[in-house]
């Protein structure tokens, strides 16, 4: 068999040979050399940290069409196919080796037959295009936090998406050394019609565990190919697992208390759920909204964003609701919007603040208000999980220490649903052991479009990370409860809802309320204020809102509203229980200290 470097040599210009020898890695060489053999593309781009290699990646995205420019500088779209919107459940699922102990908890298919179908996708897919060779770091560089990354993919959209959202990594991975472990993620778009990926019946997305890999196929959405995303989260789980932190589907922001003080929160809510929203509220400061890294240091709890961009829902922002990401969508800069409407170079979205045009280019090609799919649904003018790419760095609203390599102290813990009928907007859990039980462990959320299939359909998502777990729940929830073993305070916990509804279906709060309990929380966890005892944690005192609602928003917050909005649903919170222990008990590794838990909390309610 020919050596790695004689493929590479044989198949790559000199120029990109030379970038990729220099890292001197052997698997790095084999994984693009295998990759080179597998795929056949007509040339390989190495992407390195210089200016003028991601500039080639911009302009590539554009010379093969998958992004076009709009009328303001730096900003660019792109579409996915009409059944490639989102996250694909159905088709992303682990490699597992015949008798591995997670085969019954994980959607799995057995390794050497999942490779073998890999095989064939990946076979000549890159025929006639270039293979681009990039790396990334997660987590910043130079830090305790790094996971260095190395991604294959066709797509220069892939690779530019990438190149926004995470930090740059080809230095650092000269760090990595030969044996020592990075992650590896191979994609490749597939045959394209009218520049989207054609094949969806061999739509794949695997994941590899145990070898730090995953294979992405037959896709563009990002969700599904943006491998140090939601593919690479998968493969963090595990290894923080191993190592004794956490990784988390959690943004980090600063509120802003009295006398400049700063109180960093991670918090995981569901895709779709106000996640980025509350990482972006007024006056406060953004260091990341979808992906946190969480490890002791000094006795501390510290956190890092994984990312340095956001890949946002652009449904709803406006000038109201997000001046700060409105701005930075409206202002040169490097933007890449995806599945929006397009109409004389300008993109357009539901709830944008404007009235949309009635025509134009979509993700459904040319489109006309009012037009219908084949299975006769409205196609609305942009996609629901429509999205905006861009550097956190061009948000005014950033904070200062985005990039610190000893991540920020947390000082609270956030866990946030889409719950109708049961929590109430905030409440702190009486303990780090409810808080991981009851809040994060208990997260229910109705379905949105961040992934395929129906909406509104209630399900249960643990820490919001549900979607991404490599291991049992059991396990996982035993990681998060010992997490915090040998911290003397560890962070309060809360929980908030921002989907409650009275009777008729009203919601009981605005969408710029979350300012209030997020303040209320910061002054919480410095001892400023008392609160109120309630069976399943501590809530605000009436005359706390009225000050801050009255300060940050302007508004009179009435004590019908408060007993609305903070009543105990006893009723709703012990069926919740029910549902959720339901769950834990059809898990043979549940935690015993879960029942426990959730039985002291019933005795609380039924007391009450
Ligand atoms: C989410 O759906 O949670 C996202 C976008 O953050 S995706 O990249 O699709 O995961
Ligand atoms: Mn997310």
């Amino acid at each position: 068999m020919a050596n790695a470097k004689d493929i590479l040599k044989k198949n790559m210009s000199q120029q990109n040979y030379d970038k990729l020898v220099v890292l001197d890695n052997e698997k790095l060489f084999n994984f693009v050399a295998d990759a080179i053999k597998l795929t056949n593309p007509a040339s390989v781009f190495v992407c390195t940290d210089k200016p003028e290699d991601m500039q080639y990646i911009r302009e590539l995205a554009i010379k093969t069409g998958e992004e076009k420019k709009l009328k303001t500088k730096g900003h660019t779209y792109h579409f996915d196919g009409y059944s490639d919107q989102g996250r694909d459940k159905s088709v992303t699922k682990y490699l597992l080796t015949k008798g591995s102990k997670l085969e019954p908890v994980l959607s799995h298919v057995e390794k050497s037959e999942g490779l073998n179908e890999l095989n064939s996708f990946f076979k000549d897919s890159m025929v006639g295009r270039e293979m681009i060779v990039c790396f990334f770091c997660l987590g910043p560089t130079n830090s305790e936090f790094s996971i260095s990354c190395a991604q294959i993919t066709d797509s220069p959209y892939v690779a530019h998406s990438e190149s926004i959202l995470y930090r740059w990594g080809y230095e650092q991975f000269k760090k990595v050394g030969t044996g020592s472990n990075f992650f590896r993620f191979m994609h490749t778009e597939g045959e394209l019609e009218g520049g989207v990926s054609k094949n969806k019946e061999k739509r794949r997305i695997y994941i590899d565990v145990e070898d730090d890999i995953v294979y992405s196929v037959n896709t563009q959405y990002a969700g599904n190919t943006v491998g140090l995303k939601k593919l690479a989260l998968r493969l963090t789980i595990n290894k923080a697992s191993k190592e004794g932190w956490l990784a988390e589907h959690m943004f980090v922001m600063g509120a802003h208390g009295p006398n400049g003080r700063i109180t960093y929160f991670t918090g995981a809510f569901p895709s779709a759920c106000g996640k980025t929203s509350t990482a972006m509220i007024s006056g406060q400061t953004i260091i990341g909204d979808d992906i946190a890294y969480l490890r002791k240091i000094d006795g501390k709890i510290k956190c890092v964003n994984v990312e340095k961009g956001v890949f946002g829902i652009i449904q709803d922002v406006n000038p109201d609701n997000d001046p700060a990401i409105y701005k930075a969508l409206t202002d040169p800069g490097e933007v890449i919007f995806s599945n929006v409407l397009i109409k004389d170079g300008k993109p357009y979205w539901l709830g944008m603040g404007q009235e949309l045009p009635k025509d134009g280019v979509n993700h459904s090609g040319q489109w006309q208000a009012g037009n219908k799919d084949a299975n006769g649904d409205e196609i609305t003018a942009s996609h629901k999980n429509a999205r905006y790419t861009l550097n956190i760095s061009e948000l005014a609203n950033r904070d200062p220490r985005i990039d610190d390599s000893e991540g920020v102290e947390v000082g609270g813990i956030i866990y946030g649903g889409r719950d109708s009928d049961t929590w109430v907007p905030i409440e702190q859990a009486l303990n780090w052991t409810e808080g991981i039980i009851s809040k994060g462990a208990s997260i229910e959320s109705e379905t949105t479009a961040a992934t395929l299939g129906k909406e509104g359909v209630r399900t249960f998502n643990i820490m919001a990370n549900m979607d991404f777990l490599p291991l049992p729940m059991g396990k996982y929830i035993q990681n998060n409860l010992d997490f915090a073993n040998d911290i003397e305070n560890p962070a309060p916990i809360f929980s908030v809802n921002y989907f409650l509804r009275n009777k008729e279906g009203k919601y009981l709060n605005g969408i710029l309320d979350k300012k209030v309990w997020i303040l209320w929380a910061e002054l919480r966890v410095n001892g400023d204020v008392d609160a109120i005892k309630t069976p399943t944690g501590w809530i605000p005192k009436y005359e706390d809102l009225v000050k801050l609602f009255n300060n940050n928003l302007k508004k009179d917050y009435t004590k019908e509203s408060y007993e609305q909005q903070f009543t105990t649903r006893i009723q709703e919170q012990l069926a919740k229980i029910d549902r959720i222990e339901k769950i834990y008990e059809e898990n043979a590794d549940t935690p015993k200290l879960v029942f426990k838990t959730f039985n002291a909390i019933k005795a609380r309610l039924k007391d009450a």
